[in-house]
């Protein structure tokens, strides 16, 4: 089989070029390995930045988003010094959030994109790339009885994330600059009603706890847990106990309680790939950049990747010429280091770092932490630039 463009994953990066690729008539096929409903129905991302809005507006993709989000533009730090909030919709650009769940997001832009004739397998893993030195890449998969399958192109599209073919078919010479930041998350899915009209970040010497409402019957919950720590290792009213705590419940009233429906271990690493063109192999999305979930960049990446992708690609097949896809990795990469610079600062805002908080006995770098809130609490250009930063990709 083979098509112009072979895209592996239909998560956001893979599904956005997809639908840009076919409406510049580019022809394409996107392999996924799992099955649609699997896609249609994982929950991760919620949080929207304008710009991600932006894109897709400007390419007809956000109906669904528009009748379906709800604009977000507060939170609401909880630390033991008091709390304070920032409404950031307010500060900075003035701009604001669309909270949409990233299930409902990937669900549009598949029915979209079929809708248009496009051109998807579903229980496809891709195995690896091959040839991409040259202008006759292809990709081998198996078919459902399992016999070899392959697909010839003349570039492939790798918006299979972080443990996908793309990143396992990469060159030697292809650089992985890793960071773990040291903290791991339990991230939780309440089915229960937000318990504040904020996104919450509570800094405690326990550990961190945030609130993230992601309807009006889901949230989302995370603990800040020790590393190598199972995810089932609490109950549900250990949990809720722990976040009250953590949260301040004394303070600021408990948190609406109700079943966990879904739970699991976040190390709290990144990670980028230089450069994100290989010849005829081009990275977007999380198979480019791993960003920690904290500053909530990773789906706003892949959209914005892709939009960059769809174009470069469209350009350089029209032309038969890469300068386009150069490009578009020098581009995304400044994109991806701004993203992962504010993600590091705000991990270090928001945890208590192993060795380094009270209980480990140094007290420094709660002092910069302390400082750091004190600073964002009180100093209007920092409000600025957090808000800048906060929505911003
Ligand atoms: P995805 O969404 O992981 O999609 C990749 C797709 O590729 C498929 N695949 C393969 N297909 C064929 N062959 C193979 N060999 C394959 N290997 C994998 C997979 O089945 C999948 O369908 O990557 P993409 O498109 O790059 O999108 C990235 C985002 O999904 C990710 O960055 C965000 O979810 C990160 N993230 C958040 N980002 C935000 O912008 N805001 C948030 O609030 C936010 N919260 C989160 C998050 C990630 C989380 N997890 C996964 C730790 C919360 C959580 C809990």
């Amino acid at each position: 089989e083979s098509a112009d463009v072979v895209v592996l994953g239909a998560g956001p990066a893979g599904l956005v070029l997809g639908n840009l690729l076919m409406a510049a008539g580019v022809e394409c096929v996107v392999l996924e390995r799992a099955t649609r409903s699997h896609i249609r129905t994982r929950a991760r991302a919620g949080f929207l930045a304008p710009n991600t809005v932006r894109i897709l507006d400007r390419h007809g993709l956000a109906d669904g988003l528009h009748r379906g989000g709800r604009s977000h533009g507060t939170c609401e730090f909880r630390t033991a010094d008091g709390g304070f909030r920032l409404d950031y919709g307010g500060l900075g650009r003035g701009e604001q959030h669309t909270v949409y769940p990233q299930q409902n997001l990937v669900s549009d832009l598949l029915e979209r994109y079929e809708d248009d004739g496009g051109r998807i397998r579903f229980s496809t893993e891709a195995f690896a790339v091959h040839d991409t030195d040259s202008a006759r890449p292809y990709v081998t998969t198996r078919d459902p009885d399992g016999r070899p399958v392959r697909w010839d192109a003349r570039y492939v599209a790798g918006c299979d994330g972080r443990h996908g073919a793309a990143r396992r078919s990469l060159p030697p010479d292809a650089v992985r600059h890793h960071h773990d930041h040291g903290v791991s998350w339990l991230g939780l899915l309440a089915q229960a009603p937000p318990s504040l009209d904020a996104v919450g970040y509570a800094v405690h010497d326990r550990g961190f706890a945030g609130h993230m409402a992601r309807g009006p019957h889901v949230t989302r919950y995370y603990l800040q847990c020790r590393r190598g720590s199972p995810a089932d290792a609490w109950s549900e009213e250990r949990i809720w106990d722990e976040l009250d705590l953590r949260m301040r419940a004394e303070e600021y009233g408990p948190l609406r309680r109700g079943p966990i429906i879904e739970r699991g271990v976040v190390d709290l690493a990144c990670d980028v790939v230089e450069p994100l063109r290989h010849g005829s192999l081009l990275l977007a999305g999380d198979a480019a950049s791993l960003t920690a979930p904290a500053a909530a960049k990773g789906a706003n990446l892949a959209v914005l990747e892709a939009d960059l992708l769809a174009g470069a690609l469209a350009e350089a097949l029209r032309r038969d010429d890469g300068a386009a896809l150069d490009r578009y990795s020098a581009q995304s990469l400044a994109y991806i280091w701004r993203a992962q610079e504010f993600t590091q600062w705000m991990t270090g805002l928001l945890h208590a770092l192993p060795g380094q908080d009270r209980s480990g006995g140094s007290f420094f770098h709660a002092g910069l932490r302390h400082a750091r809130l004190d600073s964002l609490r009180t100093s209007r250009a920092h409000q600025d630039w957090f808000a800048e930063n906060y929505v911003g990709v």
